[in-house]
């Protein structure tokens, strides 16, 4: 299966980016002593990590993802926003539109969260490397929604980036360009979730550029799509926004089978299907230890489980430092196995019990957006 995000809208997939990071100090994997890494054998000779997921490093020392290595996505390229004009305009069915700058926000409440993201378009055939887990600061939206006056009839609230670009819009038969900015909406009641964050700092400096600056949308819980770089407006109406991201792009069409009859549908990406994944092995003599992340929907996971060969499904243990909205560390230890070619593989299950699907439940999807099919990794000792 082919990515759905294409090379050029992913910056950090370059060979640039792989000198800058899966190069540096911080990469190089810190092993106890007797500690070894046991590579796998599913990865391309010449696969580039480009990201935090580089697998052969990921550690408990990873749990933060350091902001030059978090991934980029960026459809309509990178901005560069004057921090001193920009403003934030919060306008449609308010009672009170606003126009605020960034040291107008810097004075709003101050609310700090790490939350674990990815892309829609991440997937097992790239590793899942479209993922990072990082600290993020700012304003709760919910406040600032509610500073303004929501109109009774308010429905949908729309998120603009300030970056643009030309879209094909057609009418009928009739196509034209016309040129937009990048637009994602959340219904009210998702708007208005506590943990929704206007956000200007990552990791404790203020927001790089590349991530959005001066400020950014992060909605815990949702694919990265839905964390509107570069706002700059928040637009309150009464009825569904229906822009190229969420309603051409980052599209799922699923066949689903009811009551014997096949239903085609047609979802925006949204919530984090549950998914996980074993992204290093070691061994120390003949102690195994396997060390994966994952990720849910804004809710506390039930638990992760971890299958060796045809063996029992086990229950991993949840790294201690997992947050409630970050992504979940887990590994798996065992002793002893034969020598030659093994499998390993992770599932998870949220807190609705909804578990990770395997990979061949996913074959009804016609789209590549939320691949989050159980990942059989391989490995030969
Ligand atoms: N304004 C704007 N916001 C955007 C995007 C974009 O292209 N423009 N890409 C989205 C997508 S698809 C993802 S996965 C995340 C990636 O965030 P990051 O680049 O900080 O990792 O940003 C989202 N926010
Ligand atoms: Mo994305």
């Amino acid at each position: 299966m082919a990515d759905p995000v294409s090379r050029r809208d992913v910056v950090k997939g370059g060979a640039a980016f792989l000198s800058a990071a899966a190069f540096g100090n911080w990469t190089l994997p810190i092993l106890q002593p007797g500690e070894e890494v046991v590579p796998w054998t599913d990865v391309p000779a010449n696969f580039n990590p480009g990201t935090a997921l580089d697998t052969r490093t990921l550690r408990r020392e990873s749990f933060m993802t350091p902001n030059d290595n978090f991934y980029l996505v960026q459809h309509y390229g990178q901005l560069q926003v004057d921090p001193a004009t920009y403003r934030l305009r919060v306008t449609g069915l308010v009672d009170r539109p606003l126009e605020l700058t960034l040291d107008d926000l810097k004075k709003r409440k101050r609310v700090e969260e790490i939350v674990g993201f990815e892309c829609g378009g991440s997937s097992p055939t790239s590793l899942n490397r479209l993922t990072g887990n990082a600290r993020w600061a700012g304003t709760p939206l919910r406040d600032l929604l509610r500073d303004v006056g929501l109109q009774p009839h308010a429905r949908e609230i729309v998120f603009y980036g300030a970056d643009k670009g030309m879209e094909t819009v057609t009418h009928g038969r009739a196509t034209q360009e016309v040129e937009q900015h990048f637009g994602r909406s959340l219904a009210l009641d998702d708007a208005m979730k506590p943990e929704v964050m206007i956000v200007w700092e990552m990791n404790g400096t203020p927001l790089p550029a590349n991530h959005g600056a001066p400020v950014r949308l992060v909605v815990p819980g949702w694919y990265g799509v839905a964390n509107v770089k570069w706002m700059n407006r928040i637009h309150a109406q009464d009825t569904r926004y229906v822009g190229r991201f969420m309603g051409r792009d980052y599209v799922t069409l699923n066949a689903e089978q009811v009551g014997g009859e096949t239903i085609w549908n047609e979802t925006s990406v949204a919530r984090i299907r549950v998914k996980s994944m074993v992204a290093r092995l070691t061994r120390d003599g003949q102690r195994y230890t396997a060390f994966g992340y994952a990720l849910a929907n804004a809710l506390p996971l039930r638990s992760v489980e971890v299958r060796v060969d045809d063996g029992p499904w086990r229950k991993a243990t949840l790294d201690s430092q997992n947050t409630r909205y970050s992504w979940q560390m887990f590994s798996y230890s065992w002793n002893d196995l034969p020598a030659g070619g093994h499998t390993i593989v992770s599932r998870a299950v949220d807190a609705h019990g909804v578990m990770q699907p395997e990979q061949s439940m996913l074959e009804q999807k016609k789209t590549n957006w939320e691949n989050n099919g159980q990942f059989v990794r391989k490995f030969t000792i």
